[in-house]
């Protein structure tokens, strides 16, 4: 565990408690440091400060996982926003901190501790994305409480805002052991607390892939779902997983591993026959979503490897071009991860791995690994080279059509779809596309737009929502390509960021399950055939108001249930009309544009690659033939505000 600065030596079940290093630790006396600032401890104070919490205290059990202690790890969510997060470890040490003169669990939960070193031993997570102690998330809540079985006996201890409100008693006895925290973030920090379940979910499976063996469920009291995450396989089947619903070039997820004492590496991957890549990358089983060392050596042997081999068996010609890395990866699905002692994470949110020795470690690993499984495997390595020369031919060919495009100037001639309402403006940087459910809508965003640089394409969310049609098929449907069109940059090899019409792309939705759904799919369209779009931040989501209170003829939008609440509160007087917007539908043009198309007034999301991937993961759920998996996304999101929302 992070918090505790004591020696752990994994080799051996014998532990000194006692042999503190308390210079290890820059004791903080006043939790008041961390309520006064909470951002600078959990990022912020709204649904992501919730989740840091919750990551927080379940990393201190994955780390008791990694030290080869726990087999089960348990997060409820009860339906009075408490997190109960339990697992089956040996249980934090309760013996009295001998310089300290405290119990240790105490002294966990109490002060705090820089996020820095220690030196633990093995790979943890620790010094990674979380790794500000248990101590913070029990500053920063009404309450905590925390029970440890260990040594045949139970213990239990409370806090309040981040004091201890009693003693650590003993109270009966256990059979087993573990640790099991229940918190209740403090209302006076988190002005509304709601977690984000599809995060929560998606997280839990992931650290369940990433920690093969290991038992996570998950368990969302208020709408009654539940799930388990456990697989043997690790990221191999995490592979198999994603590529679900794509068509594989070959049978098995190719796995390369390699362990030393400072580093160990493992790749698991499998080629489909779709155009985009999909490669995740993990350090310490944190998504390093900006790449960095590993994911660089991965990437240079892959294409090493694929042109010496092809070369070699004279499957690309003496005089033929180096294939380049994007033919390459063309349909790859893979997760590189790396384990290692000190991981230095860089890059604008902490998520590049930079240690620079992995590099050439994780592409000796590769090449030689990979090389070995193209020779053993010759007929999937012919059959994933032929696949390679025929992206290097298509790219080339459409890198001298566009070319002769350009020349020729014939850029304008593309045919419009008719149902786009474009703009004035013809600069893209200046220029928005509200894409929007439904014909009603989509006519009174038409009548409330500023035309100057709003652009509308109405799209009709019933021919959308063809359950279980293959998605492929997808690209057949009219309303999509209405969408590429207008969007103007084509797609597959002939993608062209330049010639993207706008820079705003704004999905504008009902705030209702059919919407989610739309959404959805609309997401998991783009992330398939236009993920740069996703990637350069250009995807947005327009958040409509979920209420319009009125008194007398002064009306007001409201966006969130917090909102309503707080503006009950607010007005003893009553008197207010509150009506509840069902659809987009029920706004007239210049509610339209008051509420969620005026630049100055409306609330937009910028979509994330992690977004798109969660809605990818929720489509497979909604398209697929499983009723349970469905019934539960209803169940999830039957309040819409509290889920999926934004
Ligand atoms: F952080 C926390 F306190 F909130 C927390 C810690 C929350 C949860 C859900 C679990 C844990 C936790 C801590 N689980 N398991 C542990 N293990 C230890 O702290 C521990 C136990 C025994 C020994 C030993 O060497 O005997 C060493 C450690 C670090």
């Amino acid at each position: 565990m992070r918090a505790l600065p004591e020696k752990v030596n994994h080799n051996s079940t014998a532990t000194v408690i006692g042999d503190y290093g308390v210079e290890q630790i820059k004791v903080l006396e006043d939790l008041e440091a961390v309520r006064m600032r909470p951002g600078m401890y959990i990022g912020g104070t709204g649904q992501d400060g919730l989740m840091h919490l919750i990551w927080e205290i379940v990393d201190n059990a994955i780390d008791e996982h990694l030290a080869g202690s726990c087999t089960e790890i348990k997060v409820t969510v009860h339906e009075d926003n408490r997190v109960t997060v339990e697992d089956n470890g040996r249980g934090v040490p309760v013996e009295i901190h001998p310089e300290a003169g405290v119990n240790t669990l105490e002294l966990v939960f109490t002060k705090l501790h820089t996020g820095g070193k220690f030196d633990t031993g093995g790979y943890k997570v620790s010094g990674g994305l979380h790794g500000v102690g248990a101590s913070v998330v029990n500053a920063l809540s009404e309450f905590l409480e925390v029970e440890v079985q260990r040594n045949g006996h139970r213990y239990y201890q409370k806090f309040s805002r981040g004091t201890p409100v009693s003693e650590l008693k003993q109270n009966g006895s256990a059979q087993g052991t573990g640790t099991t925290v229940t918190f209740l973030p403090d209302r006076e920090i988190f002005s509304e607390i709601k977690y984000d379940f599809a995060r929560l979910s998606h997280r839990l499976k992931e650290l369940a892939y990433l920690n093969p063996g290991l038992a996570i469920h998950l368990d969302n009291r208020a709408a009654g779902v539940q799930r388990r995450y456990q697989f043997e396989g690790g990221i191999a089947a995490y592979v198999k997983e994603l590529n679900e619903g794509r068509t594989p070039l070959h049978q098995e997820v190719i796995s390369l591993r390699d362990e030393s004492e400072s580093l160990s590496v493992e790749v698991a991957m499998q080629f489909t026959d779709e155009y985009d890549e999909n490669i995740y990358s993990f350090a310490n089983i944190i998504n390093t979503k900006e790449g960095g060392t590993h994911l660089m050596g991965f990437k240079t042997a892959l294409t090493r490897v694929f042109n010496e081999y092809g070369r070699e068996k004279k499957i690309i010609t003496q005089d033929a071009e180096n294939l380049d890395g994007r033919d390459v990866r063309e349909g790859l699905t893979a997760i590189v991860s790396a384990k290692l002692r000190n991981p230095q994470f860089e890059g604008q949110t902490k998520t590049k791995l930079g240690n620079p020795e992995v590099q050439e470690r994780v592409s000796d690993i590769v090449r030689e690994q990979l090389w070995l499984y193209f020779n053993n495997n010759p007929g999937t390595a012919r059959l994933l080279l032929e696949k390679a020369l025929r992206s290097q031919e298509a790219r080339l060919a459409a890198k001298k059509a566009r070319q002769l495009v350009r020349r020729k100037g014939l850029l304008s001639g593309t045919a419009l779809p008719g149902k786009l309402a474009d703009c004035a403006e013809k600069d893209p940087a200046k220029c928005e596309i509200y894409i929007v459910e439904g014909d009603s809508a989509g006519g009174s965003a038409k009548q409330g737009r500023n035309r100057e640089f709003q652009a509308i394409l109405p799209l009709r969310g019933k021919v959308l929502n063809v359950e279980k049609a293959a998605f492929n098929k997808l690209l057949d449907n009219k309303e999509l390509n209405a969408l590429i069109t207008a969007v103007g940059t084509g797609i597959r090899e002939g993608f062209d960021i330049e010639r993207l019409r706008y820079h705003k792309i704004i999905l504008m939705c009902d705030a209702d399950i059919d919407g989610a759904h739309i959404r959805t799919l609309l997401l998991t369209f783009l992330f398939r055939n236009l993920k740069q779009l996703i990637e350069q931040g250009y995807i947005y989501i327009a958040k409509p108001p979920l209420y319009q209170v009125k008194k007398g003829r002064q009306a007001h939008y409201l966006y969130s249930d917090e909102e309503l609440n707080t503006m009950r509160g607010n007005s003893k007087d009553g008197g207010w009309e509150v009506k509840r917007y069902k659809g987009l539908g029920e706004m007239n043009p210049a509610e339209l544009w008051e509420t969620t198309m005026n630049p100055e007034k409306r609330i937009l999301k910028q979509v994330t690659i992690n977004d798109a991937l969660e809605a990818e993961e929720l489509f497979k759920v909604l398209m697929g033939s499983e009723v349970g998996p469905r019934r539960d996304f209803i169940l999830e999101n039957s309040d819409m505000t509290t889920n999926l929302d934004i």
